[in-house]
């Protein structure tokens, strides 16, 4: 766990008590703070250690308190928090900002903080890999899962990648990531920003928080993230801006978990940051080939007479999934969930590698009135359905492929659950083409 003297005899209120949360208590009490914590879940609260007082920070007086450290997953734009704690002029922080905070204190490192619509997992796991290829210590935290202040430290010269969501930059103000780095934007989370333009303006503000030395690394797969290339560009010396050109890099064929144009340009992100790093060619290029990619994106799950079957899962908006249809040539698809947007629109261009698409969850219907004019579609509804009449109609050389382009929530508990599911589908369906389909993945009003 990260500790840090910055924390010791403070005080903080903690809003949120899942995995951020309950680290930020964690290394706050360890610190020597202290710390107020709530959560709308009784079983959270009733979790917390001892020595926390349980009490929901809405109604204290906030007078003296260092911080009040949130939750990514509590929307700032509609909760009362924020305007609460401003009325007593405490900043409203996250996880991530304490670790900012505490940097001071640990052993000389480098911080690598990695934002963007999609791509951000593969391209964090990859340089976390690269990292270890190159023999440097290394960690990897933040959106990914790992919470970066449950962590242990690492000794000097070692390398935090963080993996950071727009909620997570909203809650942070003294990062100054060494490389930071924008794989690309395209609309999501509209319900926690003012429109596209807040959204972009979060993703923006990694970059505020760095000093002039530091490097900045863009994709230049859309106008957006061009667009604050071109702000940043303003404010750093020569060579610190890169705006990485997929193209150039060689040798794709040889990566056996970075398929498909879009992890080409995570490839490309992470060659960069790794060059910012100061890895050998050498070290990145033995090291794009060793990478194992992250289950449910892009996952080959089974291959079974001659058709090869993909968890796609993590594919929760259209822009992800649009680069997964363009991995292969002959595509049974399978789509639909908790739509984020009424259109397809970003997956048009990959349409003629379907062969056909099989709709499922709450956007299937409409998926389907958009689909049926193009493609043949089957309206499955079910995944279970859906996995079977795809096994129906592949023919060798085929992939069926989970590529959702939704939430998963209508029908699922999270995207992992919905992963889960479709292999456990296709291995029982492998086994034996008629059998039940396995009951997994209720929903349990959770996000996706
Ligand atoms: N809560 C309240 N009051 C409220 C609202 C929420 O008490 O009004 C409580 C909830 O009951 C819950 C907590 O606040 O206990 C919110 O927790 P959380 O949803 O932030 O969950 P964590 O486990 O702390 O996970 C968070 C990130 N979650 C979100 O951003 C929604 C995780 O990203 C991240 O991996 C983790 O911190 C560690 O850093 C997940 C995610 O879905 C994977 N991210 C989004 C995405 O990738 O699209 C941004
Ligand atoms: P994130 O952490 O940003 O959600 P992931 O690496 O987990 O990103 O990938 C999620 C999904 O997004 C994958 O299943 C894949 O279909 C798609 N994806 C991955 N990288 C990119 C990219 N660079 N551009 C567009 N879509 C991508």
């Amino acid at each position: 766990m990260i500790v840090s003297p910055a924390f010791a005899g403070k005080r903080y209120a903690v809003l949120g008590l899942a995995r951020s949360g309950q680290t930020s208590v964690d290394t706050l009490l360890a610190s020597g703070a202290d710390v107020t914590a709530w959560d709308t879940r009784e079983e959270a609260r009733a979790a917390c250690d001892p020595r926390v007082t349980i009490a929901d920070p809405l109604t204290l007086d906030l007078t003296g308190f260092a911080g009040v450290v949130v939750s990514p997953g509590v929307p700032l734009n509609r909760h009362p928090i924020a305007a609460h704690a401003a009325s007593f002029g405490v900043p409203v922080i996250g996880d991530i900002e304490l670790f900012a905070q505490a940097r001071p204190s640990l052993p000389p490192h480098r911080v690598v903080g990695i934002t963007g619509t999609n791509g951000k997992s593969t391209t964090t796991a990859l340089v976390h890999h690269l990292c270890e290829a190159a023999g440097l210590p290394v960690r990897m935290g933040g959106n990914i899962g790992l919470p970066v202040l449950g962590q242990d430290p690492l000794p000097e010269g070692g390398v935090y990648v963080l993996e950071l969501s727009s909620y997570q930059i909203d809650l942070t103000f003294s990062l100054e990531a060494d490389v930071a780095a924008l794989i690309n934007l395209s609309p999501d989370h509209l319900d926690r920003y003012d429109g596209f333009e807040g959204y972009a303006a979060s993703k923006a503000r990694l970059f505020a928080m760095q000093r002039a030395d530091q490097h900045a690394v863009f994709g230049r797969g859309d106008a957006h993230t061009l667009h604050i290339a071109g702000q940043v560009s303003g404010t750093r010396a020569g060579g610190l801006v890169h705006i990485v050109d997929p193209l150039s890099l060689e040798g794709q064929a040889n990566w056996p978990s970075l398929q498909g144009p879009h992890n080409l340009q995570n490839a490309a992100i992470a060659v960069e940051i790794a060059r910012a790093l100061g890895i050998a060619d050498d070290v990145w290029r033995r090291g794009l080939e060793t990478f194992v990619g992250l289950p449910h994106r892009m996952e080959r799950v089974a291959e079974a007479r001659g058709v090869l079957f993909i968890n796609d899962s993590k594919a929760t908006n259209p822009a992800s999934t649009a680069p997964a249809l363009g991995a292969f040539p002959r595509i049974h698809w399978i789509l639909g969930g908790l739509p984020k947007g009424d259109d397809l629109d970003e997956c048009a261009p990959y349409f003629g590698n379907v062969v056909q698409a099989y709709t499922i969850g709450e956007a299937g219907p409409r998926f389907a009135e958009i689909l049926e004019p193009v493609m043949p579609v089957q309206r499955s509804e079910m995944l279970c359905d859906a996995v079977r009449q795809a096994m129906d109609a592949a023919h060798p050389g085929d992939v069926i492929m989970l590529s959702p382009a939704c939430a998963s929530f209508d029908q699922f508990r999270d995207f992992e659950a919905r992963g889960d599911s479709f292999r456990q589908i296709v291995e029982a369906l492998i086994e034996d083409q008629s059998a039940p389909c396995p009951t997994a993945g209720a929903p349990e009003g959770h996000k996706g």
